[in-house]
């Protein structure tokens, strides 16, 4: 059950998957598990709901940048380097808009622009983010469904002593600058889980959801904030796994640990254990934090998580494999 080793096979364009695994998650850290599951599983056996807090209009186009970072890294088309956008990229489109005296705080890259430009036209034509990401996948050859949180727009506002920023205002054009007095999802309490997302979760073939390594506060979140997302979540009737972002009191990468001095909570492990408290049933601790797995009080799976390469990326996606059947 659940791995390509245990006798599955490529093929066609549908899922022949029997088992399914359910990740929720943000971007980079999300995605770098996700194509781990990817390689391991089954074709089509992997469903994403993506948070689309991050979302916002810039230049007249539709950004979605958790989506695409997961699509273009399920693609094998992720710019490793930057951790966003498309790798061989070119930027023409922003060197003109330097020239003309444009914004150019937000990077937009030649090919990426194809993407933001064609969505930003389908919603416009009455398409949902949900059919247009699928349509998209489907393009790019990814057999996992990538599926936003919800078809109704949310946006992470960033409450700093600076006053309110948009999301991308504070992580991209003030780099994470300004001390995180609060975060709200603007429009949550009036989104709704997307069909996609709500078919994923019933479907009779859930073995497991896992949340990724992803940030709690910035991707996860908002995810959570959709009313009836938790309730669909622990309805699904599997084991809930999260995966630590944090590897001793420090994140991979970008600004979770940081953020979460600013709230008044230590940056361990363990905090994002009580972060999920009542909503998992495991955690996946990495293997240099040992020591406080008698702390977390619930099913633990240790692993070195650190994903640096491909081969990280499997390991960790097997091990919470795993840990998923064991539980
Ligand atoms: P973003 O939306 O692009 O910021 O990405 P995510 O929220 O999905 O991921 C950011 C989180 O991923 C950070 O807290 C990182 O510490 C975590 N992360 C990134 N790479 C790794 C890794 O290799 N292992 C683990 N355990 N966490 C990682
Ligand atoms: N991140 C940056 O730090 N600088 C950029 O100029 C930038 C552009 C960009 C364009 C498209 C896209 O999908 C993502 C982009 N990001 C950029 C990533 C950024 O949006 C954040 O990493 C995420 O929102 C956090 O998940």
């Amino acid at each position: 059950m659940l791995s390509r080793e245990a006798g599955a096979t490529k093929s066609g364009q549908t899922s022949m998957a029997d088992d399914s695994i359910l990740v929720v998650s943000g971007g980079v850290g999300g995605a770098k598990l996700c194509l781990g599951l990817q390689r391991v599983l089954p074709e089509g056996a992997l469903r994403i709901i993506v948070n689309t807090g991050d979302d916002f209009t810039h230049l007249g186009l539709y950004i979605s940048p958790d989506l695409d970072t997961t699509l273009y890294t399920l693609a094998g088309l992720a710019n490793q380097e930057l951790g966003w956008g498309r790798d061989d990229e070119t930027w023409t489109f922003m060197r003109v808009m330097e020239s003309l005296g444009g914004p150019t705080w937000f990077k937009l890259g030649d090919g990426d622009l194809a993407l933001h430009v064609e969505r930003t036209q389908r919603l416009a034509a009455g398409e949902t983010l949900t059919s247009i990401a699928a349509d998209v996948a489907q393009h790019l050859g990814i057999r996992s469904r990538i599926i936003p949180m919800s078809d109704d727009p949310v946006s992470t506002l960033v409450q700093t002593a600076d006053g309110v920023l948009g999301f991308q205002e504070y992580f991209v054009r003030e780099r994470c600058g300004p001390a995180v007095i609060r975060l709200h999802f603007q429009g949550a309490e009036a989104a709704r889980v997307s069909v996609a997302a709500t078919q994923a979760l019933r479907d009779s073939s859930l073995r497991a959801i896992v949340i990724a390594p992803s940030n709690p506060y910035l991707s996860i979140d908002p995810i959570l904030a959709v009313p009836g997302m938790r309730t669909a979540l622990r309805g699904a009737g599997v084991p809930i796994i999260a995966v630590t972002p944090i590897i001793g009191d420090a994140a991979v990468k970008g600004p979770t640990t940081k953020i979460m001095r600013e709230l008044g909570v230590t940056p361990s492990a363990l905090s994002v254990v009580e972060h999920y408290r009542g909503l998992i049933d495991g955690f996946v601790l990495d293997a240099r934090d040992a020591s406080v797995a008698e702390q977390i009080q619930l099913p633990v799976q240790m692993c070195d998580t650190l994903m640096l390469t491909l081969d990280d990326r499997e390991r960790v996606a097997r091990c919470v494999l795993e840990f998923a059947r064991r539980i």
